[in-house]
């Protein structure tokens, strides 16, 4: 199976998230792209590409032009007003405030604008690793449209906590609804996207809620208790055009592969009852059982199994890297899923 990775994701490294109310090192940080890359080579799952550039197109494609020419512009505007940390936004509309008011000019009230949270700081190098982030994920899709029926997309950062024009949750551009979008826009008439990342992919269900042209399915930690908190129930279903193809599998904490499996039975029946053309997995190794800040319980041979499963589909499946935080373990349990892929797929 073919990797695409850029070492542009350095370029992104927050300095802080708050837990407990205590400034601590950010849990989504650039050891954790080195360890999946790592594995990636020692099991010789196959080459390794630099992205090429496809431009702003596909990107826009998903994302408001000018929640993305924000993000490109914010670090300068920040450093221009003589600051030097992270920039995190603190204010945000929340309900009876006005959602769709005028954008607010100051830096700090248009980045509260575009985001849902503070989990998502903008560095210097932030946008350079959120672009070409994207990049390795329309490169992997790229080497699908020439033929190929697997790729991994070694994504940093993430994606699935963004939406149309919104950044939160790690997650500035929504590299695997870009790249289902790319397989439409190519011709496909069909995409799932299968989100396997231990939280609800609430910018991806967001992005393709009202359409029929992109299944989404998400198991998740259930948001009564977990975050994003505010999306992932089961009784979202999609709306108009999209009813009946978003499928969530909130999950309670201590859950390990044998409730986790039964959920991914039911995503793939729903899946290939779908018969899409190609399927994007939003692959998060969170669920992991050691993972710093995740409740499921699953073990590193629970991966290989998880992609048996998703190679059973028998269809084109183009793997995208989400979340994943006990930084040893994921390169094991990200490139088992690959490879349980692939031995099932051969
Ligand atoms: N301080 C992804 O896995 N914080 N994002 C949870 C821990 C946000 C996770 C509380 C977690 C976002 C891509
Ligand atoms: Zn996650």
């Amino acid at each position: 199976m073919l990797t695409v990775y850029s070492d542009d994701h350095r370029l992104h490294f927050g300095q802080s998230e708050l837990v407990d109310g205590k400034l601590q090192p950010c849990f989504e940080m650039p050891s954790r792209a080195d360890t999946v890359l790592a594995r990636v080579k020692s099991q010789n799952l196959g080459e390794v590409i630099a992205p090429k550039d496809f431009g702003f197109d596909p990107i826009h494609r998903i994302h408001d032009p000018k929640y993305i020419a924000f993000l490109k512009g914010a670090w300068a505007r920040w450093a221009a007003e003589g600051h030097t940390g992270d920039l995190v936004s603190t204010t945000f509309p929340a309900r009876r405030l006005r959602q769709n008011g005028p954008i607010p000019t100051a830096l700090m009230g248009e980045l509260g604008h575009y985001s849902f949270d503070t989990e998502a700081p903008i560095t210097a190098g932030t946008w350079q690793a959120v672009y070409s982030s994207a990049q390795v994920a329309l490169t992997a899709q790229d080497h699908m449209r020439q033929g190929a029926r697997t790729a991994f997309g070694l994504c940093r950062p993430p994606g699935h906590h963004a939406g149309s024009d919104f950044m939160g949750g790690y997650c500035f551009i929504n590299n695997a609804s870009v790249v289902a979008q790319a397989f439409l826009d190519q011709g496909a008439k069909r995409v799932a996207i299968l989100d396997v990342d231990y939280h609800h992919g609430n910018g991806t269900q967001e992005l393709f809620y009202k359409r029929g042209d992109v299944l989404f399915a998400s198991i998740h930690g259930d948001p009564l208790v977990e975050y994003p908190y505010f999306l992932g129930h089961a009784d979202e279903r999609g709306e108009g055009a999209g009813e009946g193809f978003n499928h969530n599998y909130p999950l309670a904490h201590g859950t390990g592969w044998d409730g986790w499996s039964a959920a991914l039975e039911d995503a793939c029946r729903k899946i290939a009852a779908y018969a899409p053309d190609a399927v994007v997995v939003s692959l998060g190794v969170d669920t992991y059982k050691e993972d710093p800040i995740s409740e499921f319980k699953l073990d590193s041979p629970d991966y290989l199994r998880m992609g048996e499963r998703i190679a059973a589909l028998g269809l084109p499946t183009l793997f995208i890297m989400e979340g994943g935080y006990a930084v040893e373990a994921i390169g094991v349990n990200a490139v088992n899923v690959l490879q349980g892929y692939e031995g099932a797929a051969r």
